[in-house]
């Protein structure tokens, strides 16, 4: 099994559904900037103060301060991790590769969960999180397709990228993505 893995797809694919089996399955730490970020907020942190507003609009939150965070976390611990939510752009995966050099780790396996928009939308709606009203939702799609998509072209290049097909039940993508990791 990969050691050090990343989860990459649209908001509501099911990222976080899945890191967090798969990270608990195979004792990887689970990093998943979207639930940090959440937790920070809710603590009302400085940082979750400047973070819940770009949220709740359906955007990103600034790269410094998700790096911040992550930096943090890995530089504290050197065994397997699953990074999920994160990088959500070309600078923030630049900045990881750095991040990754200085620390002397690397990426094995980018795992893309792939879903279309429509089913995306239905998922998240039903979720019902703050951040997952109709007019967000739609916002939140077309900042993945102009500022995350372009890591998939990223990540293929360098030979990392292996997707799975995101529809079904969670057991059958789990399933799915079990299969295609040979485990
Ligand atoms: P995230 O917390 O990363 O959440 P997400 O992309 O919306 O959802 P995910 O794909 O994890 O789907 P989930 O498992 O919940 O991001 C939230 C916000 O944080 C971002 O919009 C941004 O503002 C900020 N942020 C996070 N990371 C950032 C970064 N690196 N840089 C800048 N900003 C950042 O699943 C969705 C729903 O579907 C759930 O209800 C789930 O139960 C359900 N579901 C899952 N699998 C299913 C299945 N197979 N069938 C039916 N339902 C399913």
């Amino acid at each position: 099994m990969k050691q050090r893995l990343l989860f990459l797809g649209p908001p509501g694919a099911g990222k976080g559904t899945q890191a967090q089996r798969l990270a608990f399955n195979n004792h990887l730490l689970h990093l998943s900037t979207g639930d940090m970020l959440r937790a920070e907020v809710l603590a009302g942190t400085e940082l979750g103060q400047q973070a819940e507003a770009v949220m709740a609009r359906g955007e990103l939150v600034s790269d410094a301060l998700v790096l911040a965070i992550v930096r943090h976390r890995l530089e504290d611990h050197s065994q397997g991790w699953l990074l999920d939510g994160f990088p959500r752009n070309l600078g923030q995966a630049t900045a990881l590769d750095s991040l990754l050099l200085q620390l002397n780790q690397s990426i094995e396996l980018v795992i893309l969960m792939e879903l279309p928009d429509v089913v995306l939308s239905q998922r998240m709606l039903s979720r019902g999180r703050a951040d997952d009203t109709e007019a967000v939702i739609r916002h939140r799609l077309e900042v993945y397709h102009q500022q995350t998509a372009p890591l998939i072209n990223h990540y293929q290049q360098l030979g990392l990228l292996m997707s799975v097909d995101a529809a079904g039940t969670v057991d059958e993508v789990s399933a799915n993505i079990r299969l295609s990791l040979g485990t």
